[in-house]
């Protein structure tokens, strides 16, 4: 494990150095130490570097081929050797970046093999290696997961899937990954159904697959007790790509669907940025939505790029995206055992192999910045103060009689008739609001 070269020889453990600092290897937002609203930054975003994106993927888009400096890529290399030295770099970058956490799935820190059996025996020796790599730089794992969506078996979806055979497949690949994140000491364990959705209606039978899916959930809950696994089980919303569309479309239509199936209580949600744009959604809406529903569970930190419909997968840079986000979460008491995982992916011409550092440097002060705003916009009460006064009318004798149900349809004919009740109207303040956010984000230092 440590015999091998530094991946990243020239890059120093990078470190915080204040708001005008220059240095770009270093952050000028993100301070782990530091104490915002009560807990240190990094206990409020405990952030995590995805392995996909950042390790696996090479640079490939749907037209071209690998362009990033990748050496575990190369064919002929042996896999196993070829995952332990793509692990030696990971480790690498999770350490000197000062992040937390991580995120893998299954196929991400060990190669498929021939059989089942064989891909379970090169998860379990990759795991051990990975539980050595977290012992040693003491970064922890937010979530695990099982890559579904890339083999060929799971086109016509995994859970979803009109051959139970599959689905069984499907099911024995989520048994031995949440075994693994259990044994590494996983927060949360994530379910993302990119296949689990259709291309055509035209074979589909909706009725069918949306309770296979639920079905396959309630078995992983119960696998999940089984085990003795306290991590939260977490669905991953997303309205499209690769399916046309997708069943988990958004944080509103899972909470639907969660509490149809009785799953409510048991399973929350990963939020991604990128995925709440492609639903139509401004991410603020989706974390406000989730949290309206008791479900939000974790993060995915990224963002879209407004000129393309697509999940372009960048790494976040809008202060004022995140900041009302946060400061969601943080009226809500925090993300909890959840996080915030930067599911982002370099550009394909982004060839350098610091460019990585740069990536996540950004995202880290553009969350740390956010965090910062957030704290000032709830420290002040001027959000909070507006919205108890904008509300007040329901703590008096009318709001609560209806709310508790003292009073019928018919009784409030009566009250409104009575009374000649003709209330008048009260700004909403829209501009103003945006101004005083505008205020925060400006001045949070
Ligand atoms: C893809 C998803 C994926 C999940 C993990 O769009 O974001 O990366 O986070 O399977
Ligand atoms: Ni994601
Ligand atoms: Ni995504």
């Amino acid at each position: 494990m440590s015999d091998q070269p530094e991946f990243f020889p020239d890059i120093p453990v990078i470190r915080y150095r204040g708001p005008d600092c220059d240095d770009p290897l270093s952050f000028r937002w993100y301070d782990a130490d530091r104490v915002v609203a009560g807990r240190r930054m990094e206990d409020h975003l405990r952030l995590a570097v995805c392995y996909w994106h950042s390790f696996v993927w090479g640079g490939t888009d749907i037209f071209g081929e690998g362009t990033l400096d990748r050496p575990w890529n190369r064919p002929g290399r042996d896999p196993m050797e070829a995952a332990r030295e793509k692990m030696a770099a990971a480790f690498e970058f999770f350490a000197k970046l000062g992040v937390p956490f991580f995120c893998f799935h299954d196929r991400d820190i060990a190669p498929a093999g021939a059989t089942f059996k064989e891909s379970c025996a090169n998860l379990d020796v990759m795991v051990d290696e990975a539980g050595a790599q977290m012992e040693r730089t003491g970064v922890r794992l937010l979530w695990g997961t099982a890559n579904l969506f890339s083999h060929p078996r799971y086109a016509a979806g995994a859970a979803t899937n009109p051959n139970p055979e599959v689905f069984a497949h499907a099911a024995a690949q989520v048994a031995h990954a949440l075994d693994a994140t259990h044994r590494l000491g996983g927060a949360n364990y994530v379910l993302w159904g990119g296949r689990e959705g259709y291309d055509t209606l035209l074979n589909t039978d909706l009725r069918r697959e949306t309770d296979q899916l639920a079905r396959f959930l309630h078995l992983v809950v119960e696998h999940k007790h089984r085990i003795g696994f306290a991590g939260t089980i977490l669905i991953e919303p997303k309205p499209a790509e690769p399916s046309k569309h997708q069943y988990d479309r958004d944080a509103a239509t899972v909470a639907g669907f969660l509490a149809r199936h009785g799953l409510d209580g048991e399973v929350k949600v990963n939020l991604e940025v990128n995925h709440a744009t492609l639903a139509g959604h401004s991410f603020h809406h989706e974390v406000a939505t989730a949290l309206a529903a008791g479900i939000l569970g974790s993060v995915d930190a990224n963002r879209g790029d407004a000129q393309n419909g697509w999940d372009t997968d960048q790494f976040p840079n809008s202060v004022e995206e995140l900041t009302l986000a946060l400061y969601e979460i943080l009226r809500s008491g925090g993300i909890g055992a959840g996080g915030f995982n930067f599911d982002t992916k370099l550009r394909r011409q982004s060839v350098a192999r610091d460019d990585l550092f740069h990536g996540h440097i950004g995202a880290m002060d553009t969350l740390g910045r956010s965090l910062l705003a957030a704290a000032s916009l709830l420290e002040s009460g001027d959000l909070e103060d507006r919205l108890r006064d904008r509300y007040a009318g329901w703590n008096g004798p009318l709001g609560t009689d209806i709310l508790e149900g003292r009073r019928t349809l018919a009784d409030l004919h009566q009250v409104v008739l009575d009374a000649d009740l003709d209330p008048p109207s009260v700004s909403g303040r829209q501009e103003l609001l945006e101004n005083i956010v505008n205020r925060h984000v400006e001045r949070a230092r």
